[in-house]
């Protein structure tokens, strides 16, 4: 048996679970599959019917982003994107929390927003946008990536969001002149290994 991902391109949890298969060295299949008409195969697997969902060659099914990429971090990490210490494991903790669980929310607000929304609360979600990549380009001041001095899986596991982010009006963006975020964001974006695993599917 063989790794098999299922995965949808544009999905910003499928890419960071591809960006740390691929970094890992890992084999594995990509099934790009069509959102509104699952294969049978991936909801008997895993009934929430997110993806990106793993079934590793020896059979175990891993539906969650992050949790697909520890498990290829743990078969192999040449560049140590772990956190090394007890530190880096908070912060990188924190910031992955942070942006699954808070900006993930305004971010689907600020890129959808509801058209019976109030204009007044419709700009609560922007302004939490533009504070969440204020932070980060705080955080980014004195490091060049968000941990450490070294690309870690905080990095690749927020950076899809970020991008998601800025694809929404990037003139907006550019009106913000965060220049460190804009250094770390283009760093991963011209990356080989973003453009990798962003290779069209048949
Ligand atoms: N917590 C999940 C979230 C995955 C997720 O929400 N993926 C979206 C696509 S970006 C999805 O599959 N949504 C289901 C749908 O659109 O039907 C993870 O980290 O893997």
């Amino acid at each position: 048996m063989q790794n098999i991902l299922y995965s949808f391109r544009r999905c910003p949890y499928a890419m960071r679970a591809r960006m740390a298969l691929t970094y890992s060295n890992t084999d594995f299949t990509i099934i790009e599959i069509d959102l509104k008409n699952k294969p049978t195969e991936m909801i008997a697997m895993s009934p929430k019917g997110t993806v990106p969902v793993l079934q590793t060659a020896t059979g175990k099914v891993i539906d969650e982003s992050l949790d697909i990429m520890y498990w290829a971090l743990e078969n192999s990490d040449p560049a140590q994107w772990m956190p090394k210490n007890d530190l880096e494991k908070k912060l990188n903790d924190q910031l992955i929390y942070k942006n699954d669980n808070h900006f993930k929310y305004f971010l689907d607000k600020f890129k959808y927003p509801n058209k019976y929304t109030q204009e007044a609360e419709s700009l609560v979600p922007k302004q939490m946008v533009k504070n969440y990549l204020n932070n980060i380009n705080k955080i980014l001041n004195d490091k060049n990536f968000l941990i450490a001095e070294r690309i870690t899986i905080t990095d690749i596991a927020i950076f899809p969001f970020v991008r998601q982010a800025i694809n929404v009006n990037k003139i907006w963006f550019n009106t913000l002149s965060l220049d460190n975020l804009n250094r770390w964001f283009n760093y991963f974006s011209t990356s080989i290994l973003f453009n990798q695993v962003m290779r069209k599917i048949p």
